[in-house]
């Protein structure tokens, strides 16, 4: 599909004015707005290969129309939201659903979108076609070691393919664990998944990362191998300065301070990437912001000061990737949707006044202290994240121009109703 940039051009111009009144409305009340125009523009945000498909349960799949059919429709797909948003440059691979066949003509193709590869994906969480020994007691932390040299293997061969696209950074995130008390020997399967890991971390090229991703439970659901984040930390702790723990906002248990956890990894150094989407339970893999946007904004509070009291870039120093599941929504409506919930949660951080929050803090003035966070957050940034997206060359807005241009019915004509992507 052919996107033209006049018709987005276009739309801009007929709601220009209304957008201008807004924004100027917000700017006089900020400080800083170029700097924050500029951090904005800046930020990107990866799509997950996974997450152009419609999702499903256990109990199902209900597929969508139009959806890609191969890793060429998936960078094109992701191509059309970065179009519209400028804010999602990136796409992470998963592997095995999305091997690309052609290296360099991938890579050709996703620089054309003006897109990155960020991390690549490994998969030891079903078996695939063919495969020799089986995952069903675990992978990394299985109790024979050729089942464990099997995903080791798989690992490395995850980060040659990464490698061949221009990535620089692996997420392993382990379905290992156990369900049953008595099934495992805890500190035995904590040792052997280290094992495997130090085996993968070696493999790893000098500038690349490893992120080691945790989360509380499901498919396993007595203990997790990499249940949370202390144990990520362990591992990450162990295997050296290329390893990170990695954070997930759907893998934690209930009412889990996650912008604590958020705060603290920082401070260790130890925060390397962060998975984003909502929920309500567990790992619902909802919509970012769509149940809980305040604690969204709460940890990207916490991620802005930490990375800024370590003089880190908050664009580039975190991978930053939406990790949702689209079972009843348009998946590219619902990424667009999510993208705009995470940079209007990073634009009322960066609004958040600083220093009268420091004072505040210091002066045990917790009622000042809750109103200035509480501004920030009832601060209407929409014309700010959308004046960033127009200098970028975005449209104003995305979802609106999505549908107006009919983009989803064009994509049902090139594919037909009937498609449905690798995936979940
Ligand atoms: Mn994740």
């Amino acid at each position: 599909m052919t996107l033209d940039k006049n018709k987005i051009a276009d739309l801009n111009q007929a709601n220009i004015q209304a957008h201008q009144r807004r924004f100027g409305l917000l700017s006089n009340s900020i400080d800083n707005i170029e700097d924050i125009l500029q951090k904005l523009q800046e930020f990107q945000i990866a799509i997950p290969s996974w997450a152009l498909g419609t999702g499903g349960t256990r109990f199902g799949r209900f597929a969508g129309s139009g959806e890609p059919r191969n890793l060429e429709e998936k960078i094109e797909d992701v191509g059309l939201l970065h179009a519209l948003n400028q804010s999602s440059g990136a796409i992470s691979l998963h592997i095995p659903w999305d091997i690309p066949g052609n290296a360099n003509a991938v890579k050709q193709l996703a620089e054309q979108y003006g897109l990155r590869f960020d991390a690549v994906n490994s998969n030891t969480f079903q078996d695939q076609p063919g495969q020799q020994h089986s995952y069903k007691f675990g992978s990394l932390q299985h109790v024979d070691k050729v089942v464990r040299k099997q995903a080791i293997a798989h690992n490395i061969e995850v980060i040659k393919h990464g490698i061949d696209i221009g990535s620089e950074s692996l997420t392993v995130w382990l379905a290992d664990g156990s369900s049953f008390p008595g099934q495992l020997n805890f500190r035995r399967a904590f040792e052997n998944t280290l094992e495997s890991l130090q085996e993968i971390y070696s493999a790893l090229p000098e500038n690349w990362k490893l992120f080691v991703e945790y989360k509380a439970f499901e498919p396993n659901f007595y203990s997790m191998s990499v249940g949370d984040w202390g144990q990520s930390l362990l591992y990450a702790n162990k295997l050296g300065n290329k390893a990170y723990t990695l954070v997930d906002l759907g893998h934690h248990l209930p009412n889990a301070n996650i912008e604590q956890i958020v705060s603290l990894l920082l401070m260790e150094g130890k925060l390397g990437g962060f998975h984003f989407n909502d929920s309500k339970y567990g790992d619902d893999d909802l919509t970012v912001g769509c149940i809980n946007p305040y604690q969204l904004f709460l940890i990207f509070l916490e991620l802005v000061d930490g990375m800024d009291a370590k003089g880190m870039k908050h664009a580039t120093d975190l991978a930053w990737m939406i990790d949702a599941s689209h079972n009843v929504k348009d998946p590219l409506e619902d990424l667009l949707q999510s993208v705009e919930a995470i940079m209007i949660a990073y634009a009322q951080s960066l609004i958040v006044d600083k220093g009268a929050l420091d004072t505040a803090r210091n002066n045990n003035d917790v009622v000042k202290a809750q109103e200035i966070l509480q501004d920030a957050y009832r601060t209407d940034v929409r014309p700010l994240v959308a004046a960033a997206r127009l200098r970028s060359g975005g449209a104003l807005d995305p979802l609106a121009a999505f549908r107006s241009l009919k983009f989803h019915e064009q994509l049902v004509k090139e594919r037909g109703s009937k498609t449905s992507a690798t995936g979940l």
